[in-house]
């Protein structure tokens, strides 16, 4: 791509400060590298700073709009400045110490909830900083959706960003930058080669995503969905969904049974669901159901037992109704693989629907790997057409890319393997965003455990990821 002059002149002098340096350079991360890149520099550089910021907000495109500016602390926050005195846009700061944002003032600076903020950045790499800032933006009611970076090192930052909602404009990329070094006569051939393919080998390698599916022209409101869901339960969930304003389904994954009343409590208001593993709690007493079914009429959420039956008919209206868990008398919801044939959800009705509960079928699942793929999520959605009196829906991953896209929509769809940033754990668990899960791939329904219960705040990360899935299922909504 050809560069205007001024973005070269703005690059040799980002290489004559140092700024932009070439040799042999241990990360932060151990790998070597060969181009190092200190931005924090220009700050002693205010012509250079000036110049950048203003090249900077010339490479949005017109149609972007904002009311606000944040820079991401520490390197943009010159930049964000610079921009703010100049074009006179008001600017907040974002409190980088501070993690658990609910209990202390992360944003600093006056705003209204529904501004939008352009976030100001000065390297992008995987943007992992830039939705750290955004982060306690929108849980302050403010929009975030576009990031303006001078460098972008096209190591999957627009990607996951994208991901999240957030378009990325970059001033110039980092094989641009090289590419005018090199036509100066300030590097080699052969160095710029050595950083292409450092650049080639060091591009984090996104899991393969099913091919992202167009996002549904429209989805019919959970609203009116509630109308045509034959199974009390499944109506009353989306109820409460339109009601709370949440999509939000808790996996309650903690240590005993008394940190999950505790946490039950604590995020109760932010969910529409709380999903538990009754099996893993060591504490489990038979008021258990009880107490919990209390909390849960106190914040209005549904309780889903993750329970995957798995066995031939007979024997899960045992599992369901007795043991020493007794699931049928305090979870409204539960979930049964299909592997054994429609005769599962036969037996499992025969108990459930006089009850007016709700099964869902795991149609997908999150994990690498897995066998519930193809024709068994397609037999998953014909089992469920057999039986939408007790069927309300289905554990799905994509439902945008089924033959069908999410079908009959009498049915929710629920989406474990959810977090702020795509990834995974060690062992297999696939993450995706609130974002692409409900936007992208037509779920309804966000299922998150760690991504709340590892957080310094559970309650505000909650409330976070409730804004977050509510608005991606605003952006297809009718
Ligand atoms: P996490 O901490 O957000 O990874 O927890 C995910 C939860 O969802 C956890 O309780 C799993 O048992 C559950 N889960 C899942 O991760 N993937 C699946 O396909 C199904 C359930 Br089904």
């Amino acid at each position: 791509m050809a560069s205007s002059p001024t973005m070269e002149s703005l690059i040799l002098q980002l290489h004559d400060i140092s700024a932009v340096k070439f040799g042999n350079f241990k990360l932060k991360s151990g790998i070597s590298s060969p181009i190092y890149i200190d931005l924090r520099l220009i700050v002693s550089y205010p012509t250079l700073l000036l110049q950048i910021s203003q090249t900077l907000i010339s490479s949005l495109p017109s149609t972007t709009s904002f009311d606000l500016l944040c820079g991401v602390p520490y390197t943009a926050l010159p930049i964000a400045t610079c921009i703010s005195t100049s074009s006179k846009i008001p600017m907040l700061m974002r409190r980088k110490e501070i993690k658990d944002y609910g209990t202390s003032k992360a944003i600093e600076g006056s705003f209204s909830p529904g501004q939008i903020c352009l976030v100001v950045e000065d390297l992008v790499t995987s943007g992992a900083s830039v939705l750290e800032t955004a982060a306690p933006l929108r849980a302050a009611g403010i929009k975030v959706t576009d990031v303006v970076v001078m460098i972008d090192r096209e190591q999957g930052g627009r990607e996951n960003l994208a991901d999240n909602g957030i378009a990325l404009h970059a001033m110039v990329k980092l094989t641009e930058m090289v590419r005018i070094l090199k036509d100066k006569g300030r590097v080699s051939e052969e160095t710029e080669g050595m950083v292409f393919k450092f650049l080639e080998e060091n591009r984090k390698v996104a899991v393969p995503a099913p091919a992202a599916a167009p996002p549904p022209r429209f989805r019919v409101s959970f609203g009116e969905r509630a109308k045509i869901t034959k199974n009390p339960t499944g109506k009353r969930l989306f109820e409460v969904m339109v009601k709370k304003e949440s999509n939000l389904c808790l996996a309650a994954d903690v240590n005993t049974a008394s940190e999950l009343l505790d946490l039950a409590d604590k995020v109760g208001q932010e969910i529409c669901m709380l999903k538990t593993h009754v099996d893993i709690l060591p504490d489990f007493t038979p008021d258990f159901g009880s107490k919990l079914r209390s909390i849960a009429e106190r914040h209005n959420f549904l309780i889903f037992e993750d329970r995957k039956f798995a066995d031939i008919g007979n024997t899960v209206t045992m599992q369901y109704e007795s043991g020493i868990f007794r699931i049928l008398d305090w979870a409204d919801i539960v979930n049964a693989h299909i592997i054994s044939g429609p005769g599962i959800v036969d037996g499992l009705k025969l108990k459930g629907l006089p009850r007016g509960r709700g099964l869902l079928l795991l149609a997908e699942m999150s994990s690498a790997g897995n066998l519930a793929t193809g024709d068994y999520t397609a037999a998953a959605v014909k089992i469920a057409e057999e039986h939408s009196d007790f069927v309300i829906g289905f554990i799905s991953v994509n439902p945008a890319s089924w033959p069908g896209g999410p079908g009959n929509p009498a049915f929710i769809h629920a989406t474990p393997g959810v977090q702020m940033v795509k990834g995974g754990d060690a062992l297999g668990q696939q993450y995706d965003t609130p974002y692409s899960v409900i936007s992208d791939r037509g779920s309804d329904i966000i299922i998150v455990g760690r991504g709340i219960i590892k957080a310094v705040n559970p309650a505000e990360a909650a409330r976070e990821y409730r804004l977050q899935g509510w608005d991606a299922y605003l952006v297809n909504c009718k």
